[in-house]
C-alpha cells in the first residue's frame, strides 16, 4: 500500500525512501483513503463550533478507522522500520486546554463513525497549549509549534473577509480530514491568516498582544491576565465565528437552502460561550440577505444549541461592551437589540443580556436565543437546573436537557491499550468495538481466575511500559511493584491536587515515624497551570519540591515516591492511563461538570478513588459500592455552605491536629530549604485563610479512603474483579452513545 504511494510521489521502492519520505507517503495514504469515503449528498450537516479541538496525534487513530493500522505496521516491518517510530515523530497539535477541548475531538471520531455529516468549527493556533518544562521546582511555559510543511492540514480554497473595527482581514480556511471508525469522512475547518506570524514571540510564550493581524491565531487562549489578552481573544472568537457563519450560510446555499430554512440544512452547537457570538453574527449575515429581524432571530434559534461545561463563575464569559464596539461594531446593535427584546418581555435583571456594568453575558445570549441548553453529566445539569441557571430553567424548561459526556473508545482503548483491546477481542468477540454496550459481556467471566490474572497481567506490563517510557524520556526511575496512584489534569484549585499533596505529607510524616506501606505507592500527578494562576503554580511547585524531598530521603523513597510527569498532554495520557492502579477524581463535590479523564481510566481498567461530583455519580451508580472509593462532602452540602458563606478554613485547621500537621509542613525548615519561601508562604496562607474549594473539610475522609483501598489493592483476586466491573461497565461513556443522543434530542440529522 505505501509501497505504491513511494512511487508515484518520488518515483522510488519503499525500501529506498528516507523517513520523511515514508513519513510524507504516510500521511498522503490516509488523505486519499479517507477523502474517498466523504459524506455526500446529506441535507443537513451539523456544525459543531469549538475555540479548541484538542485532536493529539493522528496517524494511528486515522489507520485504525480505516482499517488498515496492521497492514502498515506488517508493510514497515518488512523494510526494518517500526510504525511506533513514526507515531513518536509526528508533532502533536494540542489545540486544547483540557476536557472540552479533547471532547470535541472525541465527538468528532463518533460522529465520522455513526455515519452523522458533521464538521467541526475552529482556530489553525500556530501554537497549541504551551509545553511545559520544570526548572527550579516551577513551570515554565515555553511555545508548542506543531506545524510543518508535511502536516494534516489541506489548505481550502475557500476565502472570507472578516470585518473587525479598524481593519478587514482575509481568512484562509484549511481542513483536517476527520475519518470514522469503519465509516465515512467529515473535517474540521480551522481558519486562519497568512499574516501570522511566528518571529514575533519573544521569550517564553510573550509576544506583541497589539498587532492582530500577526498574532491573531499565534497562540491558543493568549495569556488573559491582562485586558490586551482578553481583547485579543475577543478578536479571535469573532474571526472565528465571522468565518464559521459564513461557511455555514455558502455551504447550506449550496445543498439547495433558501436561508429561511437553514434550520432544516443545518445545526450549530456552540461549545461553551466561546462561540456565542455566531448568534448575532448570523442574525446579522441572514439580515444583510434580505431577512426581516424577527424572522432571523427566529432561524438562528431554531439553528442553535448550546452545552455548558462549567459553573465556576470565573468561566462564564462576560465581555465589555466596549471590547466589543472595537472589534466587531456590526453586531453590537444586534446585541443591543436583542437585550432590549429580552427586557420587555422579562423585567428580570438576571436574565438580562447587557448588565448594568454594560458587560455582555455571553451565555444568557445562548439560552435566550438557542434552542437547547446542556449540561454535560446528570448531577451538571440539576446542578444549572437548579441553581446556576434557575432564572432561565423557569423561563424555558423545556430547553434544558442532560448529555452526559463519553470518550472515543477508538483513541482510549484501540490505540492507547493494544494489548487490552486484543485481549477482550479473544474474549468476547469485537462486537464491543462498534457497540461499546457489549462490554457488559465481560462480567460473566468475573469468577473466571485466566481472565482476572490476565487483567492483571496486562496492567503489570502496562505499568512496565510507562516505566521504561519515563525513564527514557523523564529520567524517572518508577518501582513497577509499586501501586500507581495517578491524577492527571489541568490544574486547578476545584480539582484539588493540594488535597492529594496534602496526603503524600501526611504519608511521608508516617514513614519517618516508622509506619511503612505493606506496598510502596507512586502518586503520580501531571498538570499544567494557565499561565496568571498563581495559586495552581503554588501547587506545581508543592509537588515537585515534595518529589525532591522524598528523592533525597533514603528512609521514604523505598515506600513513597511522588513523581510529577512534565508535559501531560494527550500523548502522554495515552501512555498513562493504561498503567494506572488507582484513578484520582477528587473534585470539590459539584465543581467538575463531567470529567472525561475518569472514564478513560475506568475504560482502561483503574479503579476510581473519587467524590460524588461530575460524570463520577454515573460510574458509582453503573459500578457499584464494590468497585469504586467515594469520600467527602456531597454537592449540596457544599452548595448549602457557599450559599451561606460561612466557611473558614482556619476553624478546621485549628481544630484537626492531623491536618494541621500537614499544612504546616508545607512552611517547614525542610521544604523552604527545597523551596521559595514566597511561594510556599503564599500556598500556606491560601489554605488557611481562604481554601475556597474546601479541602480542609474533606481531608479525614480522604485518608481514611486512600488507606482502605491501598488495603484492599492487596487481595489481588478480588481487585482484579474490581478492574473487570469497571471495564464492563464503561460502554455507557463512549461517546458514540453521547452523540446519538446530541442527535435524537438535538440536531436531528
Ligand atoms: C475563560 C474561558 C475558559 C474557561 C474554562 C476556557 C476554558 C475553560 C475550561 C478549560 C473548560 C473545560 O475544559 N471544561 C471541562 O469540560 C469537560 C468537557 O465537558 C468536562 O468534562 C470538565 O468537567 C470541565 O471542567
Amino acid at each position: 500500500m505505501l509501497e505504491e504511494v513511494v512511487k508515484k510521489e518520488f518515483g522510488i521502492t519503499l525500501s529506498e525512501s528516507t523517513d520523511e519520505q515514508i513519513y510524507h507517503a504516510l500521511l498522503k495514504l490516509v488523505q486519499q483513503r479517507a477523502a474517498d469515503l466523504e459524506f455526500t449528498g446529506r441535507k443537513k450537516k451539523l456544525y459543531y463550533i469549538s475555540a479548541e479541538f484538542l485532536i493529539g496525534k493522528l496517524l494511528s487513530n486515522n489507520l485504525i478507522n480505516l482499517g488498515i493500522y496492521e497492514e502498515i505496521q506488517g508493510e514497515l516491518k518488512k523494510i526494518g522500520k517500526s510504525l511506533a517510530f513514526f507515531e513518536e515523530r509526528e508533532p502533536e497539535p494540542s489545540l486544547g486546554n483540557g476536557g472540552l477541548g479533547r471532547l470535541a475531538a472525541c465527538f468528532l471520531d463518533s460522529i465520522a463513525t455513526l455515519g452523522l455529516s458533521g464538521d467541526g468549527v475552529g482556530l489553525n493556533y500556530h501554537c497549541g497549549l504551551f509545553r511545559q518544562k520544570f526548572k527550579n521546582n516551577k513551570q515554565q511555559e515555553k511555545p508548542n509549534p506543531w506545524l510543518e510543511d508535511d502536516s494534516w492540514l489541506i489548505r481550502s480554497d475557500r476565502a472570507f473577509k472578516v470585518s473587525f473595527g479598524d481593519f478587514d482581514v482575509d481568512a484562509t480556511m484549511y481542513d483536517i480530514l476527520v475519518t470514522g471508525y469503519g465509516n465515512g469522512t467529515n473535517r474540521l475547518h480551522l481558519f486562519d491568516l497568512d499574516t501570522v506570524d511566528e518571529s514575533i514571540v519573544k521569550k517564553g510564550i510573550e509576544f506583541d498582544k497589539k498587532y492582530i493581524q500577526k498574532n491573531l491565531t499565534l497562540f491558543l487562549y493568549p495569556d488573559d491576565g491582562d485586558d490586551e489578552g482578553r481583547l485579543l481573544r475577543v478578536y479571535q472568537q469573532y474571526f472565528m465565528v465571522s468565518c464559521g457563519a459564513q461557511l455555514i450560510l455558502a455551504e447550506a446555499k449550496e445543498r439547495g437552502s433558501n436561508l429561511h430554512d437553514l434550520a432544516d440544512y443545518a445545526a450549530i452547537q456552540i461549545n461553551d460561550t466561546h462561540p456565542s457570538m455566531v448568534i448575532p453574527e448570523l442574525i446579522r449575515l441572514l439580515m444583510a440577505e434580505g431577512i426581516g429581524w424577527e424572522e432571523a432571530v427566529q432561524i438562528v434559534t431554531d439553528t442553535c444549541a448550546y452545552t455548558n461545561h462549567t459553573i465556576l463563575a470565573e468561566a462564564l464569559e462576560k465581555w465589555p461592551m466596549t471590547f466589543l464596539t472595537k472589534v466587531a461594531p456590526t453586531i453590537v446593535p444586534i446585541i443591543k437589540r436583542l437585550d432590549k427584546d429580552i427586557r420587555d418581555k422579562y423585567p428580570d435583571e438576571e436574565v438580562a443580556i447587557i448588565d448594568r456594568d454594560d458587560r455582555v453575558h455571553m451565555a444568557r445570549m445562548d439560552i435566550h436565543f438557542g434552542h437547547s441548553v446542556n449540561g454535560v453529566a446528570y448531577l451538571h445539569t440539576e446542578i444549572l437546573k437548579n441553581n446556576e441557571l434557575n432564572a432561565f430553567y423557569q423561563l424555558y424548561p423545556e430547553k434544558f436537557n442532560n448529555k452526559t459526556n463519553g470518550i472515543t473508545f477508538r483513541r482510549w482503548l484501540l490505540h492507547c491499550n493494544h494489548e487490552l483491546a486484543d485481549f477482550l477481542t479473544e474474549t468476547i468477540g469485537d462486537g464491543y468495538k462498534k457497540n461499546a454496550a457489549e462490554l457488559e459481556k465481560l462480567l460473566t467471566y468475573r469468577e473466571d481466575d485466566r481472565v482476572l490474572n490476565r487483567l492483571l497481567e496486562i496492567k503489570e506490563n502496562n505499568k512496565h511500559r510507562l516505566a521504561e517510557y519515563l525513564k527514557e524520556t523523564q529520567g524517572m526511575e518508577l518501582n513497577e511493584d509499586s501501586i500507581f496512584d495517578i491524577q492527571v489534569k489541568r490544574l486547578h484549585e476545584y480539582k484539588r491536587q493540594q488535597l492529594n499533596a496534602l496526603y503524600a505529607i501526611y504519608k511521608y510524616n508516617e514513614i519517618k515515624k516508622g509506619k511503612k506501606p505493606v506496598r510502596p505507592i507512586t502518586l503520580i500527578f501531571g498538570a499544567k497551570a494557565a499561565p496568571a494562576y498563581k495559586v495552581a503554580k503554588d501547587i506545581i511547585h508543592l509537588i515537585l519540591c515534595l518529589q525532591q524531598l522524598i528523592e533525597s530521603d533514603p528512609e521514604v523513597r523505598p515506600y513513597l515516591h511522588v513523581v510529577m510527569v512534565e508535559n501531560y498532554n494527550v500523548t502522554l495520557a495515552e501512555k498513562v492511563i493504561p498503567a494506572c492502579d488507582i484513578s484520582e477524581q477528587i473534585s470539590l463535590a459539584s465543581q467538575e461538570a463531567s470529567g472525561t479523564g475518569n472514564m478513560k481510566f475506568m475504560l482502561n481498567g483503574a479503579v476510581t478513588l473519587g467524590t460524588e461530583d461530575g460524570a463520577n455519580v454515573e460510574i458509582h451508580e453503573l459500578v457499584g459500592n464494590d468497585n469504586i472509593y467515594v469520600f467527602g462532602e456531597d454537592s449540596d452540602t457544599v452548595i448549602a455552605r457557599y450559599k451561606r458563606g460561612d466557611y473558614r478554613s482556619k476553624d478546621y485547621y485549628d481544630w484537626n491536629k492531623k491536618l494541621r500537621k500537614c499544612v504546616n509542613f508545607i512552611i517547614s525548615k525542610k521544604m523552604l530549604k527545597i523551596g521559595s519561601r514566597k511561594h510556599l508562604l503564599n500556598l500556606y496562607n491560601e489554605l488557611i485563610t481562604k481554601d475556597w474549594f474546601m479541602t480542609f473539610p474533606d481531608f479525614d475522609a480522604y485518608i481514611e479512603a486512600k488507606e482502605k483501598i491501598y488495603a484492599d489493592y492487596e487481595d489481588r483476586r478480588k481487585w482484579a474483579q474490581k478492574m473487570l466491573v469497571n471495564i464492563a461497565k464503561a460502554g455507557f461513556f463512549s461517546s458514540d452513545r453521547t452523540i446519538e443522543q446530541y442527535n435524537e434530542d438535538i440536531w436531528h440529522l
